[in-house]
């Protein structure tokens, strides 16, 4: 292979900037500037997660850590690190956090063309403990049409119409997935240079994975379908299903898109749209799944996800995704 040609050393933004010359040759390049703002954030997010106890940032808001620092939740430092790094971005039209009520409209009319949605630190509740935890971004085109004043009906777009979606996962390394609509791609945070490596090109998950992956202790509250699901994997029937749940969106659909398997989350009696939110946690992760040739479905009325029709900028959806086989498996009990 040429030097022109080769893989070895990509970092995620020559990646994007090769992948636009291919698809689209005049591209301007705003795209991965824009993307970069991403990348930038996550690895000051990376680097603050790896620092957790030192700078006891688990503490609530508020607090000065021993340094006489002001503490900051790790959550909310996340959101403004990306407020700040894709805020001074032209080509950000409008951004939509989780930790924000309404979208924040940056630069409408000069020049924004993008809204970008994500979730800054998914699996809170992990970020005490030193598990795994992650940042899921989507991103939209900004047509022109709708921009009301708080921004929510240029959001509110179906995910089918997502340019780009995905994630970073601060794991016990730091993964970034992404995908443009042509595949989905891996990288690696290499410390020493700073910077996202590829690791692999057109990840495809597994089209059986036989592991299940929800939170069993809401399982009596499961609409009746998805518990005779469960009642089945234990069974000598169903062959040897394996059971792992971290409690970490990111970690759970990083690990169904490598080993494949099924992720789900139900409607409960707690939750009775389910726990998740559509615009920045479903939609991107479906994406991806689909992407690398997984499912991501509603229910069992097998509706994909990117075909929900948003009624709000914060609202949930229950849902099942991953490996087609184990999917397809669930949707057979509903
Ligand atoms: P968060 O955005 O407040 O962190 O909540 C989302 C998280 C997901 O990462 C995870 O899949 C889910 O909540 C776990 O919920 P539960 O504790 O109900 O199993
Ligand atoms: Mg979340």
């Amino acid at each position: 292979m040429s030097p022109k040609h080769s893989r070895e050393f990509l970092t995620v933004q020559q990646h994007i900037l090769l992948q636009q010359h291919e698809k689209a040759p005049g591209a301007s390049g705003q795209f991965s500037w824009l993307l970069s703002g991403i990348t930038i954030a996550a690895k000051i997010i990376a680097d603050r997660v790896r620092r957790l106890g030192l700078f006891s940032l688990s503490g609530a808001a508020g607090a000065e850590n021993v340094q006489g620092e002001a503490q900051q939740k790790l959550d909310v430092f996340a959101n403004d690190i990306l407020l700040r790094t894709l805020g001074m971005r032209d080509s950000v039209a409008i951004l939509a956090s989780e930790e924000n009520e309404e979208p924040i409209v940056c630069n409408v009319g000069g020049g924004g063309h993008y809204v970008v949605l994500f979730d800054p630190l998914d699996g809170s509740s992990n970020i005490d403990c030193n598990v795994g935890v992650g940042t899921i971004f989507s991103i939209l085109r900004c047509d022109g049409e709708g921009r009301g004043v708080g921004g929510e009906s240029a959001v509110l777009q179906r995910g089918a119409q997502q340019v780009a979606a995905g994630y970073i996962f601060y794991g016990s390394a730091v993964s970034l997935a992404y995908t443009t609509g042509s595949g989905v791609h891996l990288f690696t945070l290499d410390n020493a240079i700073g910077a996202f490596v590829l690791t692999q090109e057109h990840v495809r998950i597994p089209q059986r994975g036989g592991i299940y992956s929800v939170n069993e202790a809401n399982s009596l509250s499961f609409p009746e379908g998805y518990r005779r699901f469960l009642e089945w994997a234990k069974s000598k029937e169903a062959g040897p299903y394996s059971s792992r749940y971290v409690g970490s969106m990111v970690a759970d659909i990083h690990r169904t898109l490598l080993k494949g398997g099924v992720f789900f989350y139900p409607p409960t009696a707690k939750a009775p749209e389910g726990k998740l939110r559509l615009m920045y946690e479903a939609n991107p992760m479906a994406m991806i799944l689909e992407q690398a040739g997984g499912l991501a479905f509603v229910g069992g009325d097998r509706r994909r996800i990117l075909e929900v029709e948003p009624r709000s900028l914060h609202q949930r959806t229950p849902l099942i995704m991953g490996s087609p086989e184990d999917v397809e498996r669930v949707v057979a009990f509903l």
